[in-house]
């Protein structure tokens, strides 16, 4: 038994937490749930306590081993047989692509399945996101939101991938693993950006116009809050001491070819999240294009379309 859950793209980001220790996020957050890119995952109990496995797409995966395990425990308990996991994914893990987020809400649906437990959605949810933030996102399809709360997160879908399918191109412009975790990254931008104050204070009104936009449909007011708010993400990140550069000349490049292209009037916006790679929003009519434009610039080693998808799921068969 596989289960299966898709990355999420946000639009407002999530970037800071307000407790460390249950990894409550500071800030709301809005993001669209790809459909090309998955990650998968099995969960099998063996009889004896021995250590727990995990494979990666066929190869022993020892670095992420210890948070699957922690995963594994907050649902099956820490008195329980070795667990054998195996993971599979079609895109580049740790490159900024909420590698962990789909992985993380595979995992939990996995094991919940696994040990014949039933949750509702939003209990597995807020278990991922006690992982890995962004990962509760990955339960829901379409345009999903995240609201960060005093206890715990409560996050829902606002708007189906059927009812405004955009479309989004990931630039791919380095695969190897980022230089640092976003976990860690969001700890010293807390610390030390003098903009962190203001970045959080001023997230309901990012949300809100984001919210609005997805509603009335809007893209040019989507394209504009979420530039917006991605460029004040990346201005934390920068102004932390020492600072959190992710991006690299490729990154800039397709930025500026983003902008060209919405100077020509053509449907599109970007962000960027925890590492290099750029992902450009547009509408249907203008996926093709921006596509061979960003697959032209130097330093783009590949791209990949998607359109929106579904949240978690199980999978009958492979
Ligand atoms: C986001 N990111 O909203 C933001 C934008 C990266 C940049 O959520 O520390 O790896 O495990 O809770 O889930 C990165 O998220 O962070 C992230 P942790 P996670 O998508």
């Amino acid at each position: 038994m596989w289960a299966q859950a898709q990355p999420n793209i946000a639009l407002v980001k999530y970037w800071g937490k307000s407790d460390i220790a249950r990894n409550l996020p500071a800030v709301g957050s809005l993001s669209v749930t790809l459909d090309a890119l998955y990650s998968r995952m099995s969960v099998e109990f063996l009889d004896d306590p021995g250590p727990d496995e995990l494979l990666t797409n066929g190869e022993a995966n020892t670095e992420m081993l210890p948070r699957v395990s922690g995963c594994i425990d907050l649902i099956a308990g820490n008195d329980r047989g070795a667990a054998r996991v195996q993971s599979e994914s079609n895109f580049p893990v740790a490159a900024g692509l909420a590698s962990s987020a789909s992985a993380f809400a595979a995992l939990v649906l996995a094991t919940y399945e696994s040990v014949g437990k039933t949750a509702d959605t939003l209990s597995m949810a807020r278990i991922a996101g006690s992982v890995s933030g962004s990962a509760a996102r990955s339960f829901y399809g379409g345009f999903v939101e995240l609201s960060p709360g005093s206890e715990d997160i409560d996050v829902w879908p606002i708007a189906d991938s059927e009812v405004w399918p955009l479309k989004v191109v990931v630039a791919i412009t380095e695969t190897g693993p980022k230089p640092l975790s976003s976990g860690e990254a969001m700890i010293r931008g807390a610390e030390t950006s003098p903009f962190y104050d203001s970045w959080v204070e001023r997230q309901p009104e990012d949300l809100t116009a984001a919210r609005v936009a997805v509603q009335n449909r809007d893209f040019e007011q989507l394209a504009a809050v979420s530039e917006h708010n991605c460029l004040k993400m990346h201005t934390v990140m920068w102004t932390s001491r020492p600072p959190v550069v992710y991006w690299n000349k490729a990154t800039l490049a397709c930025m500026e070819a983003v902008r060209e292209l919405q100077k020509k009037s053509e449907a599109v916006f970007f962000t960027i999240d925890a590492g290099p790679q750029l992902k450009a929003v547009c509408l249907p009519s203008a996926e093709e294009t921006v596509r061979d434009v960003l697959a032209g610039i130097d330093g783009v080693v590949t791209t990949y379309s998607s359109g929106l998808g579904f949240g978690a799921r199980i999978l009958e068969r492979l």
